[in-house]
């Protein structure tokens, strides 16, 4: 804190909550709806926390009304949520499917009804099965123009009642997951593979954003990038400059090409020479330079602290996606930067460090590079929560993890940050890509778990009475 008071919140200010198809609808198999790569993903045994998978997820598809009731009831001012491409197009391209359209058309309609701004997010990770079997979706440059495809037909039938729009959910994530790790489908390693898929998506994020200009003169829209900005562990002029590096190659390499159309120097320089830069054309830079957001969308849970990797050093270590404190490891690139335990944060049970200074200083550095807004399009707390036998659930662990980021937002503001609203993820309990429903994040209970038949009750958290007057005062009571 440097000021004596801080900023207020600006009318406007967007207080919203996120989720994403896959992680809340089920519905699968319903509508004409036809399969992502998560659908199939899921059902390769070891994938998931114990299998868990997206068929029903929080089913949401048949529960709309319920849950949209519930934003009303907390006075929801913005609710993100995405669409599932499966949903319009089965195959990925070709006739839109009507009963998809119909789906969330209804929804956008009812957000209306309750004035709560619907955000819309485009892809959230669900990529059409169809398109990886044929021809190997983001590998190879036809998704451009299917990825644009689909978004034009949103923008048309959406884009006269929808004003902001999140184009791809953690391009970093979904590639890093997909072709680094192989924890995320397709589940491959393949660094090369890894920066080619970044820069179709790339460009396909440009292009989107170009045709929206034309179909939707008056919207906002812009990518949500899982930002963890970087410290050094020590002062060492080796560490600081390990900091530098990773700052520019898990950060600057996808925010600068958002925001400015160009990829980081020092990053293409040692990639080119590790033979694993992307394959480049005059006109992808055209694209990329054609379609710069409004906004920068930012995910943030968690600052990264790394320190000198040796050549021989660290490269990819276990996460931890068992809620088991302690067992994640440290990753990194040999010669480049390594992940250290940072001694002064706290964790959460799945060794998420909770930093809300990192937060403000996240914003500024995004409001100093790059002079856009930002709407944070996630923030949360993911734990076990209890029921008690009065049917209430205390998470206080979550009232404070939310109060201490909103008031490093308020900061932010007061240091000069356009920040256009806040999603925290997420709205009910949902399921976590790899941690099934066990790890919560919502302000909604939802009574869903891996094993056995739950009734998909929905429970308003304690949380879910604190945002409430959070919205009602407009951030002075936290
Ligand atoms: C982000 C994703 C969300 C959500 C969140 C929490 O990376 O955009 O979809 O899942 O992280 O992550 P997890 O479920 O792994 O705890």
């Amino acid at each position: 804190m440097i000021y004596n008071e801080l900023a207020a919140f600006p009318d406007t200010f967007l207080w919203g909550s996120a989720s994403a198809a896959y992680q809340i609808e089920g519905a699968w198999k319903e509508d004409g709806k036809g399969a992502s790569i998560w659908d199939t993903f899921v059902r390769i045994p070891g994938k998931t926390f114990k299998g868990t998978t997206g068929d029903v997820a929080v089913d949401h598809y048949h529960r709309w009304k319920e849950d949209v009731a519930l934003m009303a009831e907390m006075g929801l001012k913005a609710y993100r949520f995405s669409i599932a491409w499966t949903r319009l197009f089965p195959e990925g391209k070709g006739e839109v499917n009507p009963k998809g359209l119909a789906f969330y058309d209804e929804l956008i309609n009812e957000l209306l009804k309750h004035q709560i701004e619907p955000i819309v997010t485009i892809y959230h990770w669900d990529l059409p099965q169809a398109l990886q079997d044929e021809y190997g979706g983001w590998e190879s440059r036809r998704i451009i123009d299917d990825f644009t495809h689909y978004a034009e037909t949103l923008f048309k039938a959406f884009g006269d009642r929808v004003t902001y729009w999140v184009t791809l959910n953690e391009q970093n994530i979904f590639t890093g997951l997909g072709y680094r790790q192989a924890m995320h489908p397709p589940g491959r390693i393949d660094e090369k593979q890894f920066y080619q898929v970044n820069h179709y998506a790339s460009v396909a994020n440009a292009k989107a954003i170009a045709s929206f200009r034309k179909l939707v003169p008056h919207g906002k829209i812009g990518p949500s990038f899982a930002y963890g900005p970087v410290y050094p562990y020590t002062c060492k002029p080796e560490d600081i400059l390990a900091a530098e590096n990773a700052e520019e190659l898990s950060n600057h390499w996808w925010m600068d090409v958002y925001a400015w159309g160009e990829y980081p120097k020092w990053a293409w320089s040692y990639l080119e020479k590790q033979g694993v830069a992307p394959e480049v054309t005059e006109e992808d830079l055209a694209i990329l330079k054609s379609g710069i957001p409004d906004f920068m969308g930012v995910n943030y849970y968690q600052t990264s602290t790394v320190e000198k990797n040796p050549l021989d050093g660290v490269t990819s270590g276990k996460f931890n996606t068992s809620g088991k404190k302690g067992t994640s490891e440290a990753t990194g690139t040999p010669g480049v930067f390594k992940t250290a335990f940072n001694p002064h944060l706290e964790t959460t049970n799945w060794d998420w460090e909770i930093d809300p200074v990192g937060l403000r200083i996240g914003l500024r550095r995004i409001h100093n590079r790059y002079g856009l807004p930002v709407l944070i399009s996630e923030n949360g707390l993911g734990e076990f929560d209890k029921v008690d036998e009065d049917g209430r659930i205390q998470d206080t662990y979550r009232i404070d993890y939310l109060r201490s980021h909103i008031i490093a937002i308020q900061e932010a503001l007061s240091d000069g940050v356009d920040v256009i609203g806040y999603c925290t993820w997420s709205f009910t309990d949902l399921l976590s890509w790899l941690n099934g429903f066990q790890k919560r994040y919502g302000f909604v209970y939802v009574n869903q778990h891996e094993e056995g038949k739950h009734d998909l009750k929905r429970l308003k958290k304690d949380s879910f009475y604190w945002y409430q007057r959070v919205i009602q005062t407009n951030g002075d009571t936290l």
